[in-house]
């Protein structure tokens, strides 16, 4: 999937309450997966945000769950590289479908920065590093934001119309 065509969102996060839930494998990318993270919010004026970290990217999904019951939006992160078994295969499609399925039963924004890649090299592209041509971090961040003040817009239309 190419990161061309990306928006740029520019969302009001002060008054929004995120958590950011982050794998461990692959120490040097995740680091700069949270970073980015972490700058996003900043730029949008996120004051109340918890970083967590968890084992593995398999681990994602049901503390994902746990901070969606108190928080507005929760950025999900992971780096899963190939190895030669379909190891691969059964974590990303764990992590997908589990943060998938906390987004739509929780009813919360989950922003999706969990890194699949053939190698480390595509990982370190995608992770905001130094030369990176890109921050999955910042970008899955910055979408569950938009995605919180969306929710945030639309319930309070309904409320204001008595839905
Ligand atoms: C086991 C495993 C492997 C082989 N590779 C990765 C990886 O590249 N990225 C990642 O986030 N996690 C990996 N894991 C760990 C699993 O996500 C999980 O933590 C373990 O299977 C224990 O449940």
């Amino acid at each position: 999937m190419s990161g061309a065509g990306a928006p740029k969102i520019t969302v009001d996060g002060r008054e929004l309450k995120v958590a950011i839930v982050a794998a461990s494998w692959h120490t040097t990318i995740m680091d700069a997966l949270v970073a980015g993270a972490q700058e996003c919010l900043a730029e949008a004026g996120c004051t109340d945000v918890d970083t967590v970290r968890v084992p593995g990217s398999f681990e994602l999904p049901v503390v994902a769950a746990e901070l969606a019951k108190t928080n507005d939006a929760v950025v999900a992160l992971g780096v899963v590289i190939r190895g030669g078994t379909p190891h691969f295969d059964y974590v990303c499609e764990a992590a997908t479908m589990g943060l998938t399925t906390v987004s739509l039963q929780t009813e919360t924004a989950i922003g999706f920065g969990v890194l699949t890649c053939d190698d480390e090299d595509q990982a370190r592209d995608r992770a905001g590093l130094p030369g990176s041509s890109e921050s999955k971090g910042h970008e899955a961040a910055s979408a569950a934001l938009a995605t919180a003040a969306r929710l945030r817009d639309l319930r309070s239309t309904w409320l204001e119309r008595g839905e």
